[in-house]
């Protein structure tokens, strides 16, 4: 009787201090699921995401497919995925995933591996001997402090590699080697410079909330692809920007607001937006847009926003409407 009234409070208690305590547990205790669904309808894939789990379980060979985030798994044990040489997609991300606890050869094995999600874990650095065959790479929402120059060795088909949110000052000459990566995600972390060496087929680069002070000559020459680059929110100001530094053909896009610029750099005027709010711009210096204009001459540009700086409209000059002519959104 005693007993039962404590398991009683106990209960109560769950329901009422979900702070800790997953107010469903009872209720997933008597459901009874299973570790992992493999439906028959789609037999290559392993469903065990958000079960509690705390271990990789047993992967067969013939999986391709394995959702495993939303679990408490720690550690990752070399062989762990020995029989599962098959897998394309691993789904770890929102785990524990403990740097000290996943073994050097783990991952070894998958040679067919084309998507690794390892996002939201306490990773403190990047995980040794990832497949090289991998395209997708996601490691943001992690420690991740230091990148190994051996990290991405001889990942030829890397196309994208999310690393936000982490803890790099740097990343070294780590990413050189990636000669198919177009998206890179450096975004949150705490870089107080452009890094160089980058690889060339860049198309978006994403370097906001960082503590970048300068971007280093001929920058945006390395990069004949780059369309897409965010600087927002860094530590900006114009003696670290090179002089003809953004106007490079092919941007489309450049983001530079929330920094300490005084200037409008130079743009090229195939660029279509452009953020500049929350700068110190003084003036407003429409030859950073055109040099020239004329019939054939003009800005590509269609936002322009330089919102929250020490301009108003009125250090707009009139001819900027046969520069900007196809702008449909300035602010100032
Ligand atoms: C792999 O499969 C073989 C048999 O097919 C089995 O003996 C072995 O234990 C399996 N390895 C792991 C790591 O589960
Ligand atoms: C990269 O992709 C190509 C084409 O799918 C494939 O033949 C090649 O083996 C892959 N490279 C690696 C390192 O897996
Ligand atoms: C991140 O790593 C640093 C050491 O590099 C450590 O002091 C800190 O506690 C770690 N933070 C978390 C949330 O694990
Ligand atoms: C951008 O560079 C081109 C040459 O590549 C030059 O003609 C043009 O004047 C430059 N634009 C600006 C705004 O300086
Ligand atoms: C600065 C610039 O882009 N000038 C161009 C203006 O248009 C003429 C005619 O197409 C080009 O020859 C110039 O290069």
């Amino acid at each position: 009787m005693r007993l039962a009234f404590i398991l009683l409070v106990a209960g109560f208690c769950e329901l009422v201090c979900p702070k800790g305590y997953d107010p469903f547990f009872w209720l997933m205790a008597l459901r009874n699921r299973a570790e992992c669904d493999c439906p028959p309808s789609f037999p290559v894939a392993m469903y065990c995401d958000d079960r509690g789990l705390r271990e990789v379980p047993y992967v067969p060979f013939r999986m391709k497919y394995l959702y495993l985030q939303r679990n408490r798994i720690t550690s990752i044990q070399d062989g762990a995925f020995d029989n599962a040489t098959n897998l394309v997609w691993v789904m770890l991300h929102r785990n524990q995933l403990d740097s000290n606890q996943i073994g050097k050869m783990a991952f070894v094995k998958l040679i067919n591996l084309d998507r690794l999600y390892l996002d939201h874990n306490i990773l403190s650095r990047v995980p040794p001997n990832l497949p090289r065959s991998l395209r997708e790479l996601r490691l943001n929402n992690n420690n991740i402090s230091k990148i190994q120059s051996t990290s991405f060795e001889g990942m030829r088909n890397l196309t994208i590699l999310q690393l936000h949110n982490n803890a790099l000052q740097e990343v070294g000459s780590a990413l050189k080697g990636l000669t198919s990566l177009t998206v890179l995600d450096l975004s949150k972390n705490q870089l107080k410079k452009v890094p160089e060496g980058l690889p060339k087929m860049l198309q978006q680069l994403y370097m906001e909330f960082n503590s970048i002070s300068a971007v280093p000559a001929n920058f945006c020459n390395q990069f004949s692809h780059l369309q897409y680059i965010r600087i927002s929110h860094n530590e900006l100001t114009d003696s670290g920007i090179p002089p003809n530094i953004f106007n490079a053909s092919g941007l489309v896009e450049l983001d530079l607001s929330f920094n300490k610029l005084e200037k409008i750099p130079p743009v090229s005027t195939s660029l279509e937006h452009l953020y500049l709010q929350a700068n110190r711009i003084k003036e407003f210096s429409l030859s950073s847009f055109c040099s020239v204009v004329d019939v054939v001459n003009f800005s590509q540009l269609k936002v322009l926003r330089l919102d929250g700086n020490e301009i108003t409209m009125n250090d707009v000059p009139s001819d900027a409407a046969l520069c900007l002519r196809v702008a449909s959104t300035i602010e100032v």
